[in-house]
């Protein structure tokens, strides 16, 4: 039995030495567990004498006290030198500088958007707002195209193979005039709205993109004529363009929701490209059929409409010569406009 004093100090020892508290579990299962050596020492008792038993069995006890209290000691100094080393580990360097934002841009495109959208609320226009997929009643039979125009080819429009709640046809609507039928359908005249917005053709090639930009302007009143046009849409291009020296001029045209219909050309009157006619619109007298459409009555409501090319606008206004240059993402022609 005098080998206790050595079962204690081994066991104290190989306590010392575990690197975690398995290895620790695993030892203190040698001695306290069920065939642990100071479990077998108690299992012994039963075969002394009688008259040893007390103090055999005082000794070991006071052993196996010792052994459980090294034991606890060594599990705080395991888990606290577990938790130092989670806290040195995960330290957060305070001082260290952050890893900063970089500033955003507005596209060129969106700019153009922004300061039209400014031009024409100042002098009273609405700003017409409307889904980019689209039924074909609001994209082409609000708007006078005939069932066979080639506009409502698959060739020209992408259509959506789904059908809305109501069975109607979806496709991405192709100008932004939807947006004027669904705002001219829900207010009284006098109407003076625009509606810019992206629009999506099945067209792709050096200057042509699937999705471009629109502005349409409609204004819908009793007594206003083409010189009204004219005059709105002249100033607007001279508070864009930022200059006086501009000139304005209309061509016939045709569109099958005007009737008469003209293309809106420009001149600069200073600069390199001055006197050189630009065409920059197209427009006309809102055709008495779209006009019925709209819920309104043509005998009485006259309604002057054009629409416009985001990206066309943004090219004049900036100098810029490849419409590519919008869709690529490359920062050294972005940052130029942000
Ligand atoms: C254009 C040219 C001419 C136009 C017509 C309408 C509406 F909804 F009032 F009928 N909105 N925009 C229009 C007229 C658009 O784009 C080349």
């Amino acid at each position: 039995m005098q080998d206790l004093e050595r079962i204690v100090a081994d066991a104290l020892a190989q306590f010392a030495q575990a690197a975690d508290s398995a290895e620790l579990e695993r030892i203190k299962a040698g001695y306290l567990g069920r065939e642990g050596v100071l479990t077998i020492q108690l299992k012994g008792l039963g075969k002394l004498p009688a008259e040893d038993r007390r103090e055999v069995g005082a000794r070991i006890n006071a052993a196996k006290v010792a052994i459980e209290t090294a034991l606890n000691d060594r599990r705080e100094g395991i888990e606290r030198a577990q938790l130092e080393a989670r806290l040195a580990e995960e330290s957060i360097d305070v001082t260290l500088p952050g890893r900063g934002r970089e500033r955003g841009g507005i596209h060129p495109v969106i700019r153009t958007w922004q300061r039209i959208e400014g031009i024409f609320r100042s002098i009273g226009f609405d700003v017409a707002d409307g889904p980019e997929i689209e039924t074909d009643w609001y994209n082409f039979t609000a708007l006078n195209n005939p069932l066979n125009h080639p506009a409502r080819s698959m060739q020209d429009t992408f259509y959506i193979e789904d059908k809305d709640a109501n069975g109607l046809h979806l496709l991405l609507r192709t100008h932004t005039s939807p947006m004027q039928v669904r705002y001219a359908r829900t207010h009284t005249p006098p109407i003076k709205v625009i509606a810019p917005g992206r629009t999506y053709r099945v067209d792709s090639d050096a200057t042509h993109s699937p999705m471009f930009h629109q502005v349409e302007g409609l204004w819908i009143d009793e007594h206003i004529s083409f010189a009204d046009l004219k005059g709105v849409y002249t100033d607007f291009l001279r508070r864009f363009f930022e200059t006086d020296a501009l000139e304005v001029r209309f061509r016939p045209s045709y569109f099958p929701f005007t009737e008469p219909s003209a293309e809106i050309d420009m001149a600069f009157q200073t600069g390199p490209s001055q006197g050189r006619w630009l065409e920059i619109s197209g427009s006309g007298q809102v055709h008495p059929q779209v006009i019925r459409n709209f819920g309104l009555d043509p005998e009485r409501y006259v309604g002057f409409a054009f629409g416009s090319g985001l990206e066309r606008l943004t090219m004049l206004r900036y100098g810029i010569d490849d419409l590519r240059l919008f869709f690529e993402g490359d920062l050294r022609f972005l940052r130029q406009f942000a």
